[in-house]
């Protein structure tokens, strides 16, 4: 059976059909992505991360679709922000897009903004949710840190554990990684977080390959089920219908009986 025809069967279940087929397609290498509000840094993490310019930064809302890049055996992603107010349908797209594609998701929050709102509760919980299901690993980077003084940057470190308790922190500036290049100071890299980051990064694509397995296993259990499912429902409005078309045909070739006496009768007479 191809995926369209699983498709027709279980037009619910997109989401998890297309991660499937994604994680089917081909030999892929793992997919990093960062996913959180306009502004908080996203492409300028990415743009650390794969140390050169890659991903354009800007204040003004700038990503609006998925761009990637190819850096060390991983794909990197850069994605629009969630803001829903501001999000457009191309917007939407690059999300699901992203959501289909990542191993590993990067949550990106900047620290001036404090502790997470409603909307980036939301999303974690959401995250956390696909979590137990697919595996797949979400850190929360916590951005722009050499912004804030080191008390405020630990205060809201801990609302955000409050917050988000089983997601690992990491505070990072990817200013101050640029800075740390430029002026070859080793202490402004140190301080910028962005190794600390790396290094989690790596920790965590070393379960990609198995964890893809698993998923593909789980998908494939769950899709099986709600399939069997579909075809019996599928299988049972064609009963239906074709009962209701006999019944019609029935009912037809009733009054057409009767219509065939009636024209006979009148002819007799005539
Ligand atoms: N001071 C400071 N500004 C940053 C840092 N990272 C990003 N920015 C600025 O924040 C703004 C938004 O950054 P961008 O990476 O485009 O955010 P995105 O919309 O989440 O992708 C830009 O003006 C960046 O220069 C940082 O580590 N420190
Ligand atoms: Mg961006």
């Amino acid at each position: 059976m191809g995926f369209e025809a699983i498709n027709a069967v279980l037009p619910d279940q997109t989401d998890q059909i297309n991660r499937l087929q994604y994680l089917l397609a081909e030999a892929r290498l793992p997919v990093v992505s960062v996913i959180g509000k306009y502004n908080h840094g996203k492409s300028s993490l990415l743009n650390a991360l794969v140390e050169c310019e890659q991903f354009a930064v800007s204040d003004a809302r700038e990503t609006t679709a998925l761009s990637d890049f190819e850096y060390q055996g991983v794909r990197w992603l850069d994605t629009p922000g969630l803001d829903a107010d501001v999000a457009r349908n191309d917007d939407q797209a690059a999300m699901t897009g992203a959501w289909q594609q990542s191993d590993i998701r990067l949550f990106v929050h900047c620290v001036r903004e404090g502790e997470l709102d409603q909307s980036e509760c939301d999303m974690i919980d959401t995250l956390q949710q696909d979590a137990l299901k697919s595996g797949r690993q979400t850190l929360i980077v916590l951005t722009q840190i050499e912004q804030v003084e080191e008390q405020t940057l630990a205060n809201v470190q801990a609302l955000m554990k409050q917050q988000a308790p089983k997601l690992p922190i990491i505070p990072v500036s990817a200013h101050r990684y640029r800075q740390g290049l430029e002026s070859a100071s080793a202490l402004k890299i140190k301080k910028s977080g962005i190794n600390e980051l790396r290094q989690a990064v790596q920790s965590a694509l070393a379960y990609v390959e198995q964890t893809r397995k698993d998923e593909v296993l789980a998908l494939g259990e769950s899709l099986e089920g709600l399939i069997d499912q579909g075809l019996t429902n599928l299988q049972a409005r064609l009963l239906h219908q074709q009962a209701k078309r006999h019944a019609l045909l029935a009912n037809f070739v009733t009054e057409y009986q009767n219509l065939h006496s009636k024209l006979h009768k009148q002819l007799n007479r005539a």
